[in-house]
């Protein structure tokens, strides 16, 4: 395990009712984020700073860092995510058709991506700041069979998708396809890559279904934990090529994260509550 991960724990009481405390990762706020060396720190919150020094110099930069809010702009966003009396964020239902979908006004976003690529993972990292929100990961894949709706307070609406590929739900297709044809609120969608495996023939799959919908999405490379740096160079200098070159809906940016380590977690929130209308910020380029 590494120095950063696991081994930090932010212990919050018990919600009124429930019988265990839970835990959080001290690394999920900017608050302990602050306290780390200045290296670290720009390493977990802009997990492109590391990779940027192997970046020959021919090659610009900008496009890497589209997205690039600033540290105050990060530490607004984890307001979002936080929850409070007024602002409460929970697991609200689940879906198998779509006629079970629930009708909400709040933008939303989506989490699509294979089996076992890390969706439930992040959205955990993402809710760890309301660690009584339970989000299922497992080892296992094609271990989400649902569309999970969380909401968080009036703001907007995520939703963890069941993985395709191994293991996947028999009415997948039936589920998911419709869900991010027709679903007005939807203002987002997030495409998780694994880090390690690199782009893979359902990521493809996944990528033109997006684009023959015409549907606003993102990359977003998992597990960069488990990846060496220059594997993930490499990843993200394909993945711009691809882009610029296969995709006319894709944001130019992938982004990079680790649910483990957290590293991208807060730019991620900052990212969402961005495209969801909930944070204003001075870079104009979602
Ligand atoms: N090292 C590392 N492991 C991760 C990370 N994210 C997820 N994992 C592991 O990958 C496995 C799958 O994670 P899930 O989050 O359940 O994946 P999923 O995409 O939701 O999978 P399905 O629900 O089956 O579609 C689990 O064993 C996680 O612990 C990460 O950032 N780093
Ligand atoms: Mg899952």
């Amino acid at each position: 395990m590494s120095a950063l991960s696991g081994r930090f724990l932010l212990c919050l009481p018990p919600a009124a009712g429930t019988l265990s405390m839970r835990c959080s990762h001290q690394l999920a706020t900017m608050r302990h984020a602050s306290l780390l060396p200045e290296k670290k720190r720009q390493r977990l919150l802009f997990p492109f700073s590391e990779l940027e020094a192997h970046l020959s110099r021919q090659i610009d930069r900008a496009k890497f860092q589209l997205f690039q809010p600033t540290v105050e702009d990060l530490r607004q966003a984890e307001k979002l995510f936080t929850p409070s009396p007024k602002h409460h964020i929970m697991y609200s239902s689940s879906a198998v058709r779509t006629d079970h979908l629930p009708e909400l006004t709040q933008p939303e976003v989506c989490f699509i991506g294979r089996s076992n690529v890390g969706k439930s993972s992040l959205i955990r990292a993402l809710f760890s700041l309301a660690p009584e929100v339970e989000v299922r990961v497992s080892k296992t894949p094609g271990h989400t069979r649902k569309l999970n709706f969380f909401t968080v307070g009036r703001a907007f609406t995520l939703v963890d998708m069941p993985g395709y590929g191994h293991r996947a739900p028999g009415d997948f297709v039936d589920m998911v396809e419709p869900y991010l044809q027709q679903r007005h609120n939807l203002v987002r969608t997030f495409l998780l890559v694994d880090g390690g495996a690199g782009l893979q023939k359902l990521d493809l799959v996944a990528v033109e279904m997006c684009e023959e919908f015409g549907i606003p999405y993102v990359l977003v490379v998992t597990k960069i934990d488990r990846t060496r740096q220059g594997a993930l160079l490499a990843l993200l200098l394909q993945l711009q090529d691809f882009i610029k070159d296969q995709t006319s809906t894709c944001f130019a940016q992938p982004f990079l994260v680790s649910s483990v380590q957290y590293s991208g977690i807060h730019l991620l929130r900052c990212f969402i509550a961005h495209v969801t209308g909930n944070q204003q910020l001075d870079s104009k380029t979602t």
